[in-house]
């Protein structure tokens, strides 16, 4: 008895050392995301969940999230990727992926999705967006990294 508590013990170490830190975010047809900041730790696993629950058309009410490097606008980058071409079905063109840390593609009704990403070693602001046209003048947020 004593041998299986041990077992049970170190498999309960081992999936918290490889746990993974949770987010969802939800956005709408408002042009709103459900959060508007979290935190996580430095170099932490994160899974994120964002799910489009709104109910009009991908084309004309579409989201994804973008998360950008430390020190980029949210703003700027929202009109950087319009002007680089993007459109309702290419929300983030490839020549301004160098400002991107992490992303979901582009979310429908009702769509959702998970990415994995490894949240940077060094704490700092990462301000995040959707690039669906103009969204990126109300879907913004900001990741806190500790
Ligand atoms: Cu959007």
């Amino acid at each position: 008895m004593k041998h299986l508590s041990i077992i049970i013990l170190s498999i309960t170490l081992l999936s918290n050392a490889h746990a993974n830190t949770k987010v969802s975010i939800y956005g709408n047809d408002q042009l709103q995301f459900s959060i508007k900041e979290f935190e996580v730790k430095a170099g932490a696993h994160i899974e994120l969940e964002f799910k489009n629950e709104g109910k009009l058309p991908k084309v004309a009410m579409g989201h994804n999230i973008v998360i950008l490097k430390e020190g980029i606008s949210a703003i700027a980058f929202g009109g950087k990727a319009m002007q680089a071409g993007a459109n309702a079905t290419n929300a983030l063109p490839d020549s301004v992926m160098g400002d991107v840390l992490a992303h979901s593609k582009l979310l429908g009704p009702d769509e959702d999705i998970i990415i994995r990403f490894k949240a940077p070693n060094n704490p700092g602001l990462h301000q995040l967006v959707c690039t669906f046209l103009d969204h990126y003048a109300m879907m913004r947020g900001v990741m806190v990294v500790k």
